[in-house]
């Protein structure tokens, strides 16, 4: 063990003495590997692990939560219920991050924060501040730092406005159609070394969801040696270099729409072609139904979604999801890292994009990419990988600014209109003839 990971070193060493310990005080348990009991209130859960939450627009965004180990925060059987619809429609089974690859530029250190670095044991109780208008709940963490005080205070559940759901000029002067919207945000702080991670849910009114991770805290202290021109200096004059960095984080989707796991995956690509003397170009888009495991390359115009096999809506649109990957910074430096969305069929053993800790048969590889192996994808797992690669700054002491990566869920067909749409313009569904 190097030198300057000593901080980290010891915190995994305690770690692993505490977690072995809890093993030894819950009966059947094992030591850090094994898996959580199946606490899993999902489908339904009791009052105190239910989410529900009715926006000021009206639309009821509803889940279960429970907490796991490795990953933390696992959020289950996640409903979204706009106004105009009799009941909830299902969106996801089950979310949960997949993994926090963090790669050191110099090829010194690499951490797998989730599966090694005992990020579910590190929730951090949050002080009264840091949950505005909300509610903080107790969470009993598995494997707790103290088994003796396993119960933190650190799910936050609160709401945020986030300006214009839209805007619309009507027909009379004067006349303007808008909304705020707010969404529905359910947070944990999660602490891993020197780093802590915030991991955001955001439930919007209008029927998307975003899920972001935001690192701060403070750098590695260890970190401050890359006079190799692989860090940045942050000290006064030529000196102080910090060490850059990756981080590469996994969210782990199981898609529920409409209440079955049984969806198809399409992939979109829009090509545009130049027009002689001038002339606006042309664009083509094409679909192409991934009708087998994937690992999914970003690529311009290029997007994916997950269609139901079941449910409509009412304009008899197969409802779907598509998933808006945020800005990432790709880490080419591990297969896992290497594509931006896997699609895998469905395996209850596979729970982390790499080091998955899992016993899943002699043979069985560890990471995300070796599960994409041409298996017909008929109930998918959707991984999306978002990297960032932390090129340290001056503004990062201190505390260090939260930085953000992460991704969306947009609703395609979901609903037949806008879910916010108001009443005097419900007819306007097609083809709006103006007098324009
Ligand atoms: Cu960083």
């Amino acid at each position: 063990m190097r030198v300057n990971r000593i901080s980290r070193a010891r915190t995994a060493a305690g770690a692993v003495a505490l977690a072995s310990l809890a093993g030894g005080l819950t009966a059947g348990a094992g030591p850090a590997t094994a898996q959580p009991r199946a606490a899993a209130p999902a489908p339904a859960c009791s009052a105190a692990y239910r989410i529900e939450q009715k926006l000021a627009n009206g639309t009821t965004w509803r889940m279960c939560w429970r907490y796991e180990a490795k990953a933390g925060l696992v959020l289950e059987d996640v409903s979204y219920q706009p106004p105009g619809e009799a009941k909830p429609i299902k969106v996801l089974n089950s979310a949960k991050l997949g993994q926090i690859h963090v790669p050191y530029d110099d090829g010194k250190n690499e951490y797998d924060d989730l599966t090694s670095y005992f990020f579910g044991a590190g929730l951090m109780p949050l002080a009264p501040g840091e949950c505005p208008g909300g509610t903080i709940r107790t969470v009993k963490v598995p494997e707790a730092w103290d088994p003796q005080n396993p119960n933190v205070k650190g799910l936050c559940t609160t709401t945020r406005a986030r300006g214009h759901a839209y805007r619309m000029q009507g027909d009379t002067p004067g006349k303007v159609y808008q909304k705020q919207g707010t969404d529905l945000l359910v947070y944990t702080v999660n602490k891993v070394g020197w780093y802590e991670y915030i991991s955001e849910w955001r439930f919007a009114d209008d029927g998307t969801l975003h899920m972001n991770v935001g690192a701060t805290g403070t750098l590695a202290p260890e970190d401050y040696d890359a006079g190799d021109g692989r860090g940045w200096p942050i000290g006064k004059g030529a000196k102080d270099y910090a060490t850059s960095h990756s981080h590469n984080v996994f969210w782990r989707l199981n898609f529920g729409l409409d209440g079955s796991s049984k969806a198809r995956v399409e992939q979109y690509d829009s090509k545009v072609t130049a027009s002689p003397n001038g002339r606006t170009p042309t664009t083509k888009t094409t679909r192409t139904k991934i009708t087998k495991e994937l690992a999914g390359n970003s690529a311009n115009m290029r997007w994916w979604r997950v269609v139901s096999d079941t449910g409509k809506n009412k304009d008899g649109h197969p409802r779907s999801y598509e998933i808006a990957q945020g800005a990432t910074s790709k880490y080419p430096g591990r297969s896992f890292t290497k594509s931006d969305v896997f699609f895998t069929q469905y395996n209850k053993c596979e729970q982390y994009a790499s080091n998955n800790p899992l016993n899943c048969g002699a043979g069985h590889p560890k990471n995300v990419d070796k599960w994409v192996n041409g298996q017909t994808l008929t109930n998918p797992t959707v991984w999306v990988n978002v990297g960032f690669h932390h090129i340290a700054r001056d503004e990062d002491q201190q505390p260090m600014p939260v930085h953000w990566q992460g991704f969306s869920l947009v609703p395609r067909d979901v609903t037949a209109m806008n879910p916010l749409t108001p009443k005097e313009l419900a007819d306007q569904n097609g083809h709006v003839r103006s007098g324009r």
